[in-house]
């Protein structure tokens, strides 16, 4: 145990999960660069991501996207995942890829679109129960571009409709989360653009019904930590998809625009008791690395939420109390100034050398010569990527 323990029992406990298409080639709409040494398949993509478990110890699932993830056998890639120490987390489901889906795929004017947009949800559900998944994620890019493009009150009808659908369709210990975006590919009306559509939808279903958080998917100056507070307080934050952004979905590294957002956010997920594992609230990345080394690229994601919980953890809870309920501006402020002012990468080596791990997982990634391997073996087939 080191120095500090409630942050080294805090960061054992953190268990974040790292999306599968992090791994492949990815871009925007002007280039997608093609990288050395991507992964060709899920079977790739799940031991790449094990190797950021192997480097940092907190990253033990990894999402998958359907049908970038599609297999033959989801139980031999479930079997590959244990092999290489890690295991199959959340199943996304994608109804934003098909051309029937241009006027929207749960919402679309056209039932038989809606039927067969719903039949892809639910055959996601399929999948978790081979994968042993718990939570299935759901991203619409439904939405429209024109005013009186069609009904926006019909629209959430439908969207409804195809929810509970899905929800009479989850077993027991299975969830929904349902991901909220205010804009785009649509620029008009999201069906789902924000907090408060997400949660009347959850609300009206039931307990395995929660909201994600994707932290890209807000206007500028939304204080999202406050998104979590009520959530949390709500009992319908389901999770995260953690990356950062310095104008719109842009899915950079977490924390790498703005680390004081995300130990802002690390903060209230601790005072909400979402540190807790039992807590149930899934911290997933969410992230496109289209110019960087992607496997490095993601240890250093998971490295900055260790660093913003760190600090989070070292908030003087009880000074911070008082300094409020005196109403002492000033002094709270300080006291949570002081916490985020910690340099508190020397404990983080401490405890990744107590956990047994290298204490610069980056640096020991790089001289275990996996990069060069899987540069010299995949020189064939086609790199993974978002096939749009
Ligand atoms: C939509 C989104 C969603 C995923 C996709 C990869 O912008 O955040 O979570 O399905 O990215
Ligand atoms: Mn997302």
């Amino acid at each position: 145990m080191t120095t500090e323990p409630r942050v080294d029992e805090g960061i054992r406990d953190l268990s974040i999960e790292l999306p599968s298409w992090a791994f492949g080639n990815s871009g925007t709409r002007f280039k997608v660069f093609a990288q050395k040494g991507v992964p060709r398949d899920p079977y790739e993509k799940i031991s790449d991501a094990a190797q950021v478990h192997a480097f940092t110890g907190v990253a033990p699932s990894v999402a998958l996207h359907i049908p970038w993830d599609r297999v033959e056998d989801f139980g031999a890639l479930a079997k590959h995942a244990a092999e290489v120490g890690v295991r199959i987390g959340t199943i996304n489901s994608n109804v934003f890829q098909d051309n029937d889906y241009m006027l929207g795929s749960v919402t679309n004017p056209d039932p038989r679109i809606r039927r067969k947009a719903t039949d892809h949800l639910l055959e996601c559900v399929d999948i978790m129960d081979v994968t042993g998944s718990r939570d299935l994620k759901l991203w619409f890019s439904d939405g429209t571009n024109y005013p009186g493009q069609d009904d926006i009150a019909a629209r959430q009808d439908r969207l409804a409709a195809a929810l509970a659908e899905v929800y009479e369709r989850l077993g027991e210990d299975q969830r929904f989360l349902l991901e909220y975006k205010l804009f785009e590919p649509a620029f008009y009306t999201m069906d789902v653009p924000d907090w408060g559509t997400a949660y009347l939808h959850c609300m009206a279903l039931g307990p395995k019904a929660q909201v994600v958080i994707d932290t890209g998917h807000h206007a500028p100056g939304t204080n999202i930590e406050f998104i979590v507070a009520t959530l949390l307080r709500a009992g319908k934050l389901g999770g995260f998809d953690f990356n950062s952004r310095f104008y719109a979905d842009d899915d950079l590294m977490v924390g790498s625009a703005d680390p004081y957002q995300l130990f802002r956010i690390m903060w209230e997920v601790r005072r909400g008791g979402a540190l807790d594992p039992s807590a149930q609230v899934a911290f997933m990345l969410d992230q496109c690395h289209n110019i960087e080394p992607k496997i490095p690229a993601q240890i250093r994601s998971v490295m900055n939420v260790q660093e913003a919980t760190a600090k989070a953890l070292l908030v003087d809870e009880a000074a911070l109390a008082s300094a409020q309920a005196a109403g002492d501006v000033l002094g709270a402020h300080a006291v949570f100034m002081d916490a985020y002012a910690t340099d508190v990468r020397p404990l983080l080596r401490e405890i990744r050398s107590d956990m047994g791990l290298d204490p610069d997982p980056v640096d020991a990634y790089h001289r275990s010569g996996y990069n060069e391997a899987i540069c010299a073996e995949r020189t064939d087939g086609a790199p993974a990527g978002w096939g749009a």
